[in-house]
């Protein structure tokens, strides 16, 4: 299956926070790929992964980095396919600073920024999947049926206790 999804990471070390991304796109049989690009040590790779996204038929990116993560900015700079950022947690400043690099793009290129880490990734595959499920009614069904199933979750343990 040729991938839709591009997740990319500005290092290997990423991957434990992207990784909730991919498992979710697996679970709504989404194609996906995943690669390491990294905006500062590899900056002719992000220059070609970027310019042959949409060539390559993928329809959306999600792009997680840390620190000064220029990643997801630069990328948005290049493509005309959305660009869904994910700030991950940094040692430093915890990923306040990822958050605030990715959030705050100057007006005229969008980056869809999500929380900090893998809560973020996760709900970026999830955006990902609305997205994707506004042209594919069958995608559409088994969204609708998943968030059924998270709801019914929630009610069946909704009593935490009474004394
Ligand atoms: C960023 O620097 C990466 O996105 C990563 O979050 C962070 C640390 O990278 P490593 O030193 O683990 O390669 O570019």
């Amino acid at each position: 299956m040729t991938a839709k999804i591009a997740i990319v990471m500005g290092s290997k070390s990423d991957w434990e926070t992207m990784a909730p991304a991919s498992e979710l796109l697996t679970e709504f049989n989404v194609a996906w790929r995943a690669e390491v690009v990294s905006a500062h040590r590899t900056p002719e790779r992000l220059f070609n992964f970027a310019r042959n996204a949409k060539a390559e038929g993928i329809s959306l990116i999600i792009a997680g980095a840390g620190g000064a993560a220029h990643l997801p900015g630069m990328i948005a700079s290049m493509t005309p396919l959305p660009v869904l950022g994910v700030p991950v947690q940094s040692k430093a400043l915890s990923g306040l600073d990822s958050l605030l690099s990715i959030v705050q793009m100057p007006k005229g290129v969008a980056v869809g920024t999500l929380a900090i880490g893998a809560a973020g990734a996760f709900n970026a595959a999830l955006l990902a999947i609305q997205m994707l499920a506004i042209n594919d009614p069958a995608l559409a069904e088994k969204l609708d049926a998943w968030r059924a199933q998270q709801t019914q979750t929630v009610l069946d343990n909704a009593h935490i206790g009474q004394h």
